[in-house]
């Protein structure tokens, strides 16, 4: 029979510093996301969007952590509906929406597994390392602290979504592309435990060798693999529509190579791509990047 693709849009644009990534999930289906899955086999039930406060109408709260409680929101509910899919045997697919949304999708799989004992893995590939806390953060946007709180660091309602933390071990926790961490962010980068392969380890070991070892860490001990796509990973030549873009990213063939080889791990269990924002996009082709880069993580094949 064939597995079954639950496609979950979280258009949430509050934890960004720029406005227009509430608008990635309407951008990524427009992209034909949902056709080219079936083309590949796939059974898809799209599951509608999660519900996401407007800014207009949100407090914003303290200015360390800009609306954190709208955003704890829209991730407890992503974070069930992410669960519930994944216990249904489906592979949960989610669109977002600027980064903070991983917060519901990690803890939503997370949970899945611990239920049965067992862990998840991640590989989140990004130009920033999403490792900031509050009191590190220069902006006060969440979208760069969702990674810290899966390993425990942050304000309690995203680290203890489900009521425990952290979410994922960070030694079974991959950041691939790395090139823009804030000073006052590096510390607990370096002390967390994650492996963290800088855009220079792949231009000196190649991005196969980054891969196939981030594979061998996300998978230590663990029952599958979350991927974690910040679409700004890619460089902005060929993914020019995100709110934080950063020069010297994944090269289009990098970007597919680095899907192709999750692929063939078949330990990928769920998968999110985020950050589009087509405000600031092209005629929408950083979607349209986002969309082929799926169908590699999906197993689609040039030959
Ligand atoms: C910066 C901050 C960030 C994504 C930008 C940027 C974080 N380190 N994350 N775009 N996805 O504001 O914390
Ligand atoms: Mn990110
Ligand atoms: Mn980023
Ligand atoms: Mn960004």
């Amino acid at each position: 029979m064939a597995q079954t693709i639950a496609i979950l849009g979280a258009p949430l644009d509050l934890g960004a510093g720029r406005r227009g990534v509430d608008m990635g999930p309407s951008a990524l289906r427009v992209a034909n996301l949902n056709a080219k899955l079936v083309s590949l086999g796939y059974k898809v039930e799209d599951l509608g969007n999660v519900f996401v406060s407007q800014q207009e109408s949100s407090r914003i709260g303290a200015a360390h952590a800009r609306y954190l409680k709208p955003i704890a929101a829209t991730c407890v509910e992503l974070a069930h509906k992410v669960e519930r899919a994944a216990g249904q045997g489906k592979f949960p697919l989610v669109l977002g929406g600027d980064h903070s949304v991983a917060v519901g999708t990690v803890s939503g799989m997370a949970q899945h597994f611990r239920k049965k004992k067992q862990k998840l893995g991640v590989i989140w590939l990004d130009a920033h390392t999403d490792m900031n806390t509050p009191d590190s953060s220069p902006s006060g946007n969440v979208h760069g602290m969702p990674l810290a709180c899966l390993v425990g660091y942050g304000p309690k309602p995203l680290t203890h979504l489900y009521g425990y933390a952290p979410k994922v071990d960070a030694k079974n926790v991959v950041l691939v592309g790395i090139r823009d961490v804030d000073l006052t962010e590096r510390p607990i980068v370096k002390q967390s435990g994650v492996r963290v392969f800088t855009m220079r380890d792949i231009d000196e070991r190649g991005l196969r060798s980054v891969m196939e070892e981030a594979v061998m860490i996300a998978s230590q001990g663990t029952a599958g693999i979350h991927i974690s796509l910040d679409m700004d990973g890619v460089d902005p030549d060929e993914a020019p529509g995100v709110g934080t873009p950063v020069r010297g990213g994944f090269s289009y063939r990098e970007a597919h190579l680095a899907m192709e080889i999750l692929s063939d791990s078949h330990r990928v269990r769920s998968m999110e791509v985020v950050e589009v924002n087509p405000v600031l996009d092209t005629a929408n082709r950083t979607a349209l990047l986002g969309v082929e880069l799926v169908m590699s993580a999906m197993g689609k094949r040039i030959l």
